[in-house]
């Protein structure tokens, strides 16, 4: 049987019914306004590797703060750090509040150490979790994520909502299911798990193996062939001189982020804007 994460454990933190009913609220509200895209991995300028083929991501997401769009690569320091992250619309007021409070609960629980300086959850990857609906009407239940590490330094914290999913710290052994299970804990609705430091956060490796099907959570959101049962909040840091406006993108990272760039001011003011800077 597998352990339960616990609190005791330095640098990782479960507390279960951790945002309010009425944040939750809010949080949805402000969700139903959003329009979330589906990314390719791949791009023009950023082809698959000879062993890899060019694919959907798995769910919709939408970013704030910044935008790290799958085709750029996602941020991965050392050298993975210039031309990843595109400036995306700030935090609305409630994740802003919610985020301020993390923050100082991290800095009073985490050690000092594994809290890089100028450390700050700037950077914040919705995830949405469910059955895609096939034009046949066919539901895939692609609810999951697979082994990988968040290369953003510092702690990350992940708020849920919804159907419960098993989140799980592994060591990787080559292939997923040769990999082995270190801790697991079912992440709830309206939970908050934040985790750091250097076994959770640069050793292990961390998935999400399923998300049951219990509840009806019956979101509200702008997601075509999509039934949503768990959205999935992880707040990162960036530093700030590592995320450009669009208009400051070398040419070929523009060429390949433009058409989401064009989505996504179908709907946001914000990326009107930046697309506009463009001309000028
Ligand atoms: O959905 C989750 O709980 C984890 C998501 C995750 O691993 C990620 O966004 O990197």
């Amino acid at each position: 049987m597998q352990k339960r994460l616990q609190s005791q454990y330095q640098n990782l933190i479960y507390q279960p019914s951790s945002i309010s009913r009425q944040q939750k609220t809010q949080i949805l509200n402000y969700l139903s306004t959003l329009h979330p895209i589906w990314e390719m991995r791949y791009s023009k300028n950023n082809p698959p590797p000879a062993d890899q083929q060019q694919r959907r991501l798995l769910r919709p997401v939408y970013w704030l703060g910044n935008w790290q769009f799958a085709c750029l690569n996602y941020y991965h320091p050392p050298k993975g750090i210039y031309h990843r992250c595109v400036s995306a619309e700030p935090y609305p007021e409630v994740l802003r509040t919610l985020v301020d409070s993390i923050e100082r609960l991290i800095k009073e629980k985490f050690d000092p150490k594994d809290i890089p300086r100028g450390w700050k959850l700037n950077t914040c990857l919705i995830n949405f979790y469910g059955d895609q609906i096939t034009p046949e009407g066919r539901r895939v239940d692609c609810a999951r994520v697979g082994e990988h590490k968040d290369f953003e330094p510092g702690p990350v914290a992940s708020v849920s909502f919804g159907d419960r999913a098993l989140f799980q710290f592994v060591e990787s052994r080559g292939t997923q299911s040769q990999s082995h299970v270190v801790l697991q804990q079912w992440l709830e609705d309206s939970s908050l798990q934040v985790f750091g430091g250097e076994k959770f956060k640069k050793k292990l490796f961390h998935r999400v193996q399923r998300v049951e099907k219990k509840g009806t959570p019956n979101f509200a959101l702008n997601v075509s062939d999509f039934e949503t049962r768990r959205i999935n909040f992880t707040f990162r840091y960036v530093p700030d001189e590592h995320i450009l406006p669009f208009y400051k993108l070398p040419t070929d990272n523009q060429e390949d982020t433009l058409e989401y760039m064009e989505k996504l001011a179908l709907h946001s003011d914000f990326f009107k804007k930046h697309l506009q800077l463009l001309k000028f």
